[in-house]
């Protein structure tokens, strides 16, 4: 060897393959404004659509005349329902096994239901025509409370539904009533209670909020007649999913329909269903011959497209005097709005719910979760939510605390004593799921020790003794939160949606100078996808990362994929790209054995290329086995050098995590600041650090969001409140508290590289670590719980309740 030969050190550091820190490759156009959004997509002749809105939210429409808004210059079409019923798409099937009206089909549901799409050549012209457009209201009983909606004299919110006694997921006990899922053993547990030493019962509410991704969601359909080809650009999380739906409701053949989502400004799950807005630009651009695009604005985004949560749990923990947890028992009322357009799995109404006994060796447990219609918009699944896990782990984590407090026990020790302990692993819960892995206990003893958790409670007890003497009016609050994530749907033997199983896929090819293009069915919307899966193909195939080009979105190029939601795309498509990957070594192993003239058996693999066993000088790198898969293949060997993967995993991947807040609250302004955020995370195997690093601090600024001020709220007649960015909260660098992360990494045995997920992670610990803050600050005054959103007239409000303003 000789000076310039690079040492192995320098060969694997020029990679930037798993575990390196690189630097997100698509921010060289994100922060120059450089990205391409669909709004960024311009085509010739192109019209604009916008809706029409109901003012009501629950009314008959006995009429709509467009006649004024067509004699408007520039308004080329006005769309109702009637013109849909023509091609059979005035309503649309959801995800979640419910039908759903695309535009006012005689009454509206929600205010600001769609009732009219007009097209017109600008989005200006198109808006004065909304005005225009003249429609007639009569207006019904609105239902918003969801405890009221199974009463006897509730109004009928969905006559398309009289007499329909079975769901799609079972059973309707009411005519506002859509599935009730029950998991677990229902004797068992009754018997649990009877026989426990102690016993809580909590309705915990987690408040109907939104994603409000900073781009809204957006298309634009272009249909041509001489092909008959459809092209779509959307902002699409799951764009083979939409080309498939979009296929089934047209009945144009799945080939002659390219979706392509472009770059997306987040998603955070607001764009995974399927909206009027694609389907009304779709028939619009039918019907017209000339592309239409269709963009939301703010407040349409956040009282329209998917909201996330309301979920009303109530939870009871039954225990044995000395913390023993021996069974849990959940009743949930969701509020699903006035369709069910949840974006579950197929066969899971309530998602992953049945995570509920969380962290916790539970020996049983039962669930029950009714979901009924309300007045209010649809969705219900997004934000950050792994399917109803950020639900689940917030209902589990405020249940033990207020079990903690019962039992007079720290909540860091009844929480340590109940752990799903190291041997356990695979653990299989009291409600299906088998763990894949964990060590808690070492987790939350390093998060413990690094806050300092046992001098925090000394210097807590120490300000409570001053605050009843009278010398502070700042109380102190300690917010313990241990989560266990379920991410990676998923298995085909229990996931599937509209019957497509949940597999995903990645296609690599080498090409003869050694640099690659590999395709994915994810599709990021901010995740940095483009920069980890390069890093996943470097360290499996030796070639550097900078040579690697990633590509999703463009349903033409990519290989089917189910997309990216849910923290699904590390364990799914993350495996589909290592296993590709090692589809390519071996094929290279081959090769390389032609080239030095021994047996493949005898090669060893060494960072970049393969070597001799014994005889490291006799090499070939992989940039050489590259040039030769096109030059010279082995005599028999079909040349090229590429591979697919498409991967059903076995099993869901368990990500968790250790998170603790620290909170002063000035009692009589309510004003809450957090001195301290530790989180952390064990996602397995980390492809990137500083990716994860990010993932975690934009996922706990929006779980500071939801848990300390964002709702969106409905006032009694139905109007929403909280549908601007003047009354939804957005922190910005001003109110968002610093950071601490951290890590433990216990690799996930099933996945080939033995990564989880963590895309959601901070979301589903930090809520409960914020609530659990507030509510501990509150307990000494004789508090219990204290409802979401935490917000400072709120704050105030429990501290006068509490007696704490003299
Ligand atoms: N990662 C890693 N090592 C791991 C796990 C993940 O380096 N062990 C990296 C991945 O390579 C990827 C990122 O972290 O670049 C997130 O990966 P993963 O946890 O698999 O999640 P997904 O890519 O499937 O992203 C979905 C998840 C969800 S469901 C929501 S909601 C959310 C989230 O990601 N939406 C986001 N994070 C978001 N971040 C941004 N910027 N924008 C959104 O819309
Ligand atoms: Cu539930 S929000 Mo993410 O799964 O896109």
């Amino acid at each position: 060897m000789n000076d310039m030969t690079p040492t192995r050190e320098q060969r694997e550091a020029a990679l930037e393959g798993m575990g390196c820190k690189r630097k997100r490759v698509e921010d060289i156009r994100f922060t120059q404004g450089k990205g391409n959004y669909v709004d960024d997509v311009k085509l010739p002749g192109m019209l604009f659509g916008d809706f029409v809105r109901s003012p009501y939210a629950h009314a008959k429409v006995t009429k709509i005349d467009a006649t004024e808004a067509l004699k408007l210059p520039g308004v080329i079409a006005v769309l109702t329902a009637e013109d849909l019923k023509g091609v059979n798409l005035a309503w649309m099937p959801t995800l979640a096994g419910d039908v759903q009206m695309v535009l006012a089909d005689g009454k509206v549901l929600y205010q600001n239901q769609e009732v009219a799409f007009v097209v017109a050549e600008d989005r200006y012209i198109a808006d004065d025509a909304i005005q225009l457009v003249e429609v007639e209201y009569e207006e019904l009983p609105v239902l918003v409370d969801p405890f009221k909606s199974m009463d006897a004299d509730a109004p009928v919110l969905r006559p398309d539904l009289e007499g329909k006694t079975e769901g799609a997921h079972g059973p309707r006990k009411h005519h506002n009533h859509i599935f009730t899922w029950e998991v677990g053993d229902k004797d068992e547990t009754a018997r649990a209670f009877k026989d426990a030493d102690v016993t809580i019962k909590e309705m915990i509410s987690y408040h109907r909020t939104h994603p409000s991704p900073l781009e809204t969601c957006q298309c634009i359909a272009s249909m041509d007649k001489i092909t008959g080809e459809l092209t779509v650009w959307g902002t699409f999380q799951a764009p083979h999913v939409i080309r498939t739906v979009a296929s089934l409701l047209s009945t144009i053949p799945e080939h002659k329909i390219h979706v392509i989502a472009p770059d997306i400004g987040g998603g955070f799950g607001n764009k995974v269903g399927a909206y009027p807005g694609y389907i009304c630009a779709i028939v619009a651009s039918i019907v017209t011959g000339v592309p239409i695009k269709w963009v939301e604005d703010r407040m349409e985004n956040l009282s329209t497209t998917s909201f996330a949560r309301d979920y009303h749990m109530t939870a009871e923990i039954a225990a044995k005097n000395d913390g023993t947890v021996t069974g849990l028992k959940v009743h949930v009322l969701a509020d699903h709005g006035g369709f069910d357009a949840c974006a579950d799995p197929s066969k899971w109404p309530a998602g992953f719910f049945n995570i509920v006994t969380g962290s916790y060796d539970f020996p049983t447990a039962h669930l029950e979760v009714d979901g009924v219609y309300t007045n209010k918009a649809p969705g219900g699944v997004a934000y950050r939510c792994s399917f109803r896990v950020t639900e689940a782990a917030y209902c589990i984590e405020r249940g033990m605390d207020i079990l903690a407090q019962k039992l007079g026990m720290d909540p860091a020790d009844l929480r340590i004593k109940n752990f799903v302990k190291p041997e356990q692993f695979p653990y299989q819960s009291a409600l299906g799921w088998e763990y894949d892995s964990g060590d808690y206990h070492t987790a939350m003893h390093k998060a413990m020790d690094t806050i300092g958790y046992r001098e925090l409670r000394a210097e807590q007890k120490a300000k409570q003794e001053a605050f009843r003497r009278g010398e502070t009016r700042e109380i102190m609050g300690i917010g313990v939160s241990f989560f266990t994530e379920i991410v990676g749907a998923g298995p085909s033997k229990n996931c599937d949606i509209l019957g497509v199983a949940m597999f995903d896929s990645a296609e690599i090819r080498v090409h003869p100078t050694g640099s690659v293009i590999s395709r994915m069915g994810t599709k990021s919307q901010g995740q940095g996808h483009e920069t980890t899966w390069a890093q996943i193909i470097a360290t499996e195939i030796g070639i550097p990362a900078a040579d690697i080009m990633v590509e999703e979105g463009n349903t033409d190029t990519a290989p089917y994929g189910l997309g990216t939601y849910g923290s699904r795309s590390t364990p799914v498509a993350g495996a589909a790209i290592a296993l590709a990957s090692r589809k390519i070594r071996n094929k290279a192993q081959m090769i390389a054995a032609h080239m030095l003239e021994v047996s493949e058996y005898d090669l060893e693999w060494d960072v970049d290329g393969f070597q001799v066993k014994g005889n490291p000088q006799a090499r070939k790198s992989m940039k050489e086995i590259a040039w030769a898969a096109y030059h010279a293949p082995p005599p028999g060997m079909e040349p090229g050098l590429e591979a697919v993967s498409y991967y059903d995993p076995p099993n869901m991947t368990f990500p968790f995590g250790a998170y603790f807040c620290v909170m002063d609250i000035d009692v009589d302004t309510g004003v809450a600041k957090t001195r301290r955020f530790y989180a952390l995370d064990d996602c397995g195997t980390r492809i990137n650090p500083m990716i994860i690093e990010g993932q975690v601090h934009g996922g706990l600024t929006e779980a500071f969001a939801i848990a300390m001020g964002q709702e969106i709220r409905y006032d009694e007649i139905g109007n929403v409140l909280g549908a601007s960015f003047m009354d939804f909260f957005i922190p910005t660098a001003v109110e968002t508290p610093h950071w601490e992360t951290d890590h433990t990494v216990t690799p996930s045995p099933h996945h080939p590289i033995g990564a989880k997920g963590v895309g959601e992670s901070p979301n589903v610990g930090g809520v409960p670590a914020f609530s659990n803050a507030v509510n501990d600050a509150f307990q000494f005054l004789g508090s219990t719980h204290i409802q979401m959103p935490h917000d400072a007239w709120r704050l105030w409000q429990a501290a006068k309740d509490l007696g704490a303003h003299g």
